[in-house]
């Protein structure tokens, strides 16, 4: 079997999109998610320019031989660019062998370790009424697990919180990012932020009783001291998670957080590979490995990095924001139905527009996901649909504190 052909389709369904479809020379076609959120058209350019003339006439089934063939050959390694790109090539080559094999990709990883995959929901309001009011409303949708999000008194716009306007005027959604050719610009206060969330979860174990998991993401913007008087301060409240609670670049910094809290600790959403989990998986830093199919070489490294962290009971909880594309969400629904580690899948339900785009096999039932039984991916692109949603320009936000300095958003 050989590649015939490959070609990427950046579409716009209510947000970016960039997908890799690879057809080989017996007419069975794969696809790959290479969506990078803010940054899609230096993806596009990094497939179309030099990776899909690597592709041609290349065994489609030697998918390991090729991911370490892009990796390697390009000599300078990693980053959030090249590694979407490969992720899509080794997610369209998964997807050309389960169709091949006529088996859904869960089944050539292993088969399924459970029945489906607990998801977690984003329940955020501007005050307490609206957040008790979104966290009904997510458990009647079927919910069984809760992000929890709010507004901070003071801040205008704060990251998470869906009915919260952006800068631009825009309703602050579950997707960020804002179409427009700059970057909304944001305001942060980190002491007025550790004041108020504490109180939040207090108020929201009190209405809602013990049972119900609740998981906070601090989405980078704390120091490692600040983030383990949060870790500390929200032991009372039983946490499943505090998410991203200060930047990990610096790997050690997690050992400062560890040292101060009990409460379980997640990161990875924007790691790129195995090595950026080095540290925090070998001492047990970590509860939870964050990271994204799309953002991390694809299926293949996600689940080499599963296998390490079962060795340390560290479990999944994949990224699943609409950033990650139903091609990439189905990626790492299969493999999370294989793996024994998993922990919980993030989930953040696309809109009607990007389903049109995206026929997908996937069901969601009682709060959990299962890919389906569709041979490969279970998703098929409908072009023409995409078509009609050329791209548009879109940023994330950025902060700036009250003195004007720029912060992590
Ligand atoms: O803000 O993927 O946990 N989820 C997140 C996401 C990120 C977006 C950025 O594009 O932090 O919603
Ligand atoms: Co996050």
């Amino acid at each position: 079997m050989k590649i015939t052909d490959a070609r990427v389709i950046v579409t716009s369904p209510s947000r970016n999109f960039v997908t890799l479809k690879i057809t080989t020379d017996e007419g069975v076609t794969g696809l790959g998610d290479a969506t990078l959120n803010g940054r899609e058209l230096a993806v596009a350019s990094y497939l179309t320019e030099h990776v899909v003339p690597l592709l041609l006439n290349r065994d489609p089934h030697r998918i390991e031989d090729t991911w370490q063939f892009l990796y390697r050959s390009a000599y300078w390694r990693r980053g959030p660019v090249t590694m979407a790109a490969i992720a899509a090539v080794d997610m369209a080559l998964w997807d050309i062998k389960g169709k091949v094999a006529g088996l859904p990709v869960y089944q050539l990883l292993g088969g399924a370790s459970r029945n489906s995959l607990r998801t977690y929901g984003h329940a955020s309001g501007r005050d307490l009424p609206e957040l008790f009011d979104s966290i009904r409303q997510h458990l009647d949708e079927g919910y069984t697990a809760m992000r929890v999000q709010t507004s901070v008194p003071g801040l205008k716009a704060v990251y998470g919180v869906a009915a919260q306007h952006q800068s631009t005027g825009e309703r602050y959604d579950y997707e960020p990012a804002g179409r427009g050719a700059q970057p909304a610009e944001e305001d942060w206060d980190t002491a007025a932020y550790l004041r108020h969330v504490p109180t939040v979860f207090e108020a929201v174990r009190n209405e809602f009783g013990a049972e119900l998991p609740l998981l906070h993401d601090g989405h980078h913007r704390m120091t490692p001291i600040q983030a383990a008087r949060l870790g500390k301060s929200l032991e009372p409240y039983d946490l499943f998670w505090l998410e991203d609670c200060t930047p990990a670049e610096n790997q050690d910094a997690f050992r400062l957080v560890r040292q101060h809290t009990t409460t379980p600790l997640a990161v990875g959403e924007v790691f790129n590979t195995v090595f950026d989990f080095q540290t925090l998986i070998r001492e047990q830093l970590i509860d939870y490995v964050r990271a994204a199919s799309t953002h991390f070489g694809g299926i293949s490294p996600l689940r080499k990095v599963m296998d390490y962290a079962a060795q340390y009971q560290i479990k999944s909880g994949f990224h699943g924001p609409t950033d990650v594309s139903p091609v990439g969400l189905a990626a790492q629904t299969h493999l999370g139905l294989a793996i024994h580690n998993f922990g919980i899948q993030e989930y953040m339900e696309h809109s009607d527009k990007t389903n049109t785009v995206f026929e997908q096999s996937m069901t969601f039932t009682d709060g959990n996901l299962h890919p389906g039984d569709a041979p490969g991916l279970g998703v098929e692109l409908n072009e023409e649909a995409a078509a009609s949603f050329p791209y548009q320009r879109a940023y994330l936000p950025f902060n700036r504190l009250a003195d004007g300095t720029v912060h992590d958003w």
